[in-house]
């Protein structure tokens, strides 16, 4: 988001594995222990944690990436909302069970529950995204912004991709190649590879 919106950031690495995030200095920002969180000196100064609340102040900051339009601004929270109630923490555990400490637990159970979850919620967004390029259709928003790393990392890095039948959600793949495509989602893979 901050690539896209152009705005000047500094970017401070947070090594999650190495338990970073319950720092002093990390939990100052966000007591609740998880990346990502930002400050911003601007004007009243301001710290902020959720990633989808940090997007909607960022689009608001800016003016870009959410609709001016009433209905259409609503439309698109609902959706990072889904991404935040849904997609964030089912994913998240599928990927606690099938990659992390819980791949050990011979009861397999949990990771299918979470994986059928996920690929039903793949599927809402595979839906959803038939004949439209991003969520909101032709504007690129930060509904797409909050669910893109979701989905990339769901098939990356928490390796599910033929456990929720990925290559089943076309919609959903072309989506994800065009979001990464972009110039600004590029810059910022770059920038937490650092
Ligand atoms: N709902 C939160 C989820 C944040 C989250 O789950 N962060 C994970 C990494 S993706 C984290 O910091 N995990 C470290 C931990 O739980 O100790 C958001 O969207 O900001």
């Amino acid at each position: 988001m901050l690539e896209e919106t152009g705005l000047a950031y500094e970017p401070h690495r947070i090594d999650i594995l190495a338990d970073e995030s319950h720092d002093p200095a990390f939990l100052a920002l966000n007591p609740n222990g998880k990346i990502p969180a930002i400050y911003d000196p601007s004007g009243t100064p301001l710290a902020l944690f959720e990633s989808g609340a940090i997007l909607l102040y960022l689009a608001d900051k800016t003016g870009q990436f959410i609709s001016a339009d009433p209905n259409t601004r609503y439309e698109t929270i609902q959706w990072v909302m889904w991404q935040m109630g849904g997609v964030g923490p089912m994913f998240g555990q599928l990927g606690f069970f099938n990659k992390f400490a819980g791949k050990a637990y011979e009861d397999k159970r949990p990771r299918d529950r979470h994986a059928t979850e996920s690929a039903r919620l793949l599927g809402v967004l595979d839906e959803r995204l038939s004949g439209r390029d991003w969520v909101m259709g032709t504007d690129y928003s930060i509904a797409d912004i909050s669910l893109l790393g979701w989905v990339r990392n769901l098939i990356g890095f928490y390796e599910a991709r033929e456990l929720v039948g990925f290559d089943c959600f076309l919609h959903v793949q072309a989506w994800l190649d065009r979001g990464l495509a972009r110039p600004a989602v590029q810059r910022g893979l770059q920038v937490t590879a650092a």
